[in-house]
């Protein structure tokens, strides 16, 4: 009962505090004193990178600074442009409604701990709780701001103020988009942030890496039009394309499986529904009932005008269009979170059909780099979030830390609560076997009483405690597409450090020494006296 009551409250909370669209969210921002506006000209041509960048870096008046919004843009007169929105901790709890990540974490918990009623009674009590998950649900609305004006004939992408971000990059690249699919067989639509390189007026790359659910619906689409061919050499046209599209050549052409894959993008939408587009969810679950799960409110949705999809209402931008089956191209450079540019590869291509938009769009972008950067504390926003749900299948799990520095797939840092010889390396398998945290390139294994936030501590313990050809474990499998050290690309060795405590059964026969700490009764003794000391 206690439950129901302390959800009731959240929601009514989450109420008021649930951003209408992206201009709700800019104005919230603004009376916190979380946003400055940049009147002074500057150039969507590395200029706002550098200022972002500086920004995003400094310290005032908080770690990552303010966000901002460029009013004046060269090249693109009455254009707006918004960067930085989630870039500090403030931001990031603002957008979700929330003093505290935590407080998302705990809500995720009290849905994961639902047991079922016994009797008439407890089922009438959870029916607030039903009622409340209905929220969750996105609905379908006859027309939105979105709708305001709608471009078919005359249009071009180059109308907007996308940035080049890095000197070395390929090209101006769309980076904060929500991608839009659906997947063939299901039905079910997927949310998912991919960059987009842009090409010219109406085409643009589309960035999505291959173990990303989008590339699967591609890659469904292309094995459900393999089936439906007639001939074999169909279909081993289609199969020779899936595993080009992961980092070979192009086909010849007359050599190619023809088909298109409708895709629709939002740009600029209210803050949690951007949040969701980069949550690694589950394949099947879609970010439009976690946005609703995170604001409270269901998503409002819309029917594209030329392709059969659905988006928010509220976006500022939509591009709809569609990626040719058998088409690819090389894109990049892209300056990109790992401090370095990942290379030129090959990517499906997204012709846009139409482009509907909100009057005076407000384009809302992001910048990657060396970090931190914004994405930093989307990440760990990301981290802390999916704690409970990491705990949900490997519950040994007590905290776990991606340093900022690792850029979230170098360096994951777990401690668990360890009970029998070997858990080390089974947690560290069921991590590799975990979603999208099976690119984590290192592992490192401590006991419950680390601290894993605590760096400091971390290399104290964990240096201390390992004999490194001992407790050291490779293994080989998919890698992040940005990584450059692997042999190959998408494919490499990672490793797990088992810094925990040995134990006997583990084969570890020698004592081990106790950690140094002071007797309590003296520590109080010195603290009485320490004034007197006159040392401070
Ligand atoms: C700013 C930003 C840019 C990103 N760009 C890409 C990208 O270009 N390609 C990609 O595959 N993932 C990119 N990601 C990560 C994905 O959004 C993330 O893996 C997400 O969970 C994918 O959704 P999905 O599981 O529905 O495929 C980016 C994330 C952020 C925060
Ligand atoms: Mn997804």
């Amino acid at each position: 009962m206690l439950r129901l009551r302390s959800l009731g409250a959240q929601q009514l909370r989450s109420f008021f505090l649930a951003y209408k669209d992206l201009r709700d969210w800019i104005s919230a921002l603004d009376r916190a004193g979380e946003l400055k506006r940049i009147r002074v000209e500057a150039d969507p041509i590395l200029e706002v990178t550098e200022i972002a960048d500086r920004v995003s870096k400094s310290k005032i008046p908080k770690p990552g600074g303010p966000a901002l919004l460029f009013e004046n843009l060269a090249g693109h007169p009455g254009s707006k442009l918004l960067i930085n929105q989630f870039g500090s901790e403030r931001r990031m709890q603002m957008a979700l409604g929330v003093d505290s990540l935590d407080e998302i974490a705990g809500r995720i918990r009290e849905l994961l701990n639902l047991k079922s009623p016994e009797g008439f009674l407890e089922k009438l009590k959870m029916l607030p709780l039903l009622a409340e998950m209905g929220k969750f649900f996105p609905k379908l609305v006859p027309t939105g701001p979105c709708k305001e004006v709608i471009q078919r004939d005359r249009f071009s992408l180059l109308d907007f103020p996308i940035l080049k971000c890095w000197p070395q990059d390929g090209g101006c690249f769309i980076t904060l988009p929500c991608v839009i699919t659906r997947d063939p067989r299901t039905g079910k639509r997927n949310v998912g942030m991919y960059r987009m390189q842009v090409y010219d007026e109406r085409t643009t790359g589309m960035h999505w890496q291959r173990q990303k659910v989008a590339a699967e619906h591609y890659r469904e689409r292309l094995r459900l039009g393999a089936a439906a061919g007639s001939s074999g050499a169909e279909k081993s046209r289609a199969v020779d394309i899936m595993a080009r599209s992961s980092g070979g050549s192009m086909l010849a052409e007359g050599d190619r499986p023809s088909g298109k894959m409708e895709v629709a993008v939002a740009i600029g939408t209210d803050p949690a529904l951007t949040f969701s587009a980069i949550v690694p969810a589950p394949p099947d679950v879609e970010e439009f009932i976690i946005a609703g799960f995170l604001r409270q409110q269901p998503v409002e949705l819309v029917k594209c005008e030329t392709v059969d999809l659905e988006v928010p209402a509220n976006s500022e931008i939509v591009l709809e269009g569609y990626v040719q089956l058998d088409e690819l191209r090389p894109e990049g450079p892209f300056g990109d979170h790992t401090g370095f540019y990942t290379l030129e590869d090959d990517y499906p291509v997204f012709h846009v059909t139409c482009i509907t938009h909100r009057k005076d769009p407000i384009y809302a972008t992001t910048i990657v780099g060396k970090p931190p950067m914004e994405d930093a504390w989307m990440g760990k926003a990301v981290e802390r979030i999916f704690l409970p749900l990491m705990k949900l299948t490997i519950p040994e799990i007590v905290d776990v830390n991606l340093p900022v520095e690792g850029v979230f797939h170098n360096l994951m840092i777990v401690s668990i609560r360890k009970s029998y010889p070997g858990h080390a390396r089974k947690v560290m398998n069921a991590i590799w076997s975990l979603g999208q945290a099976m690119f984590t390139k290192c592992i490192v294994v401590v006991d419950e009483d680390v601290n894993v936030h605590d760096i400091g501590e971390v290399t104290l313990k964990v240096f201390n405690n390992i004999d490194p050809e001992r407790d050291i474990q490779f293994t080989l499998g998919p890698i992040d597409s940005l990584d450059h050290a692997s042999r190959l690309p998408n494919y490499g060795s990672k490793m797990g450090i088992d810094a925990t405590r040995k134990w006997r059964t583990e084969g570890f026969s020698r004592p081990w020494p106790h950690e140094i700490r002071m007797d309590a009764q003296v520590k109080a003794l010195v603290d009485k006296k320490w004034k007197s000391l006159g040392i401070e």
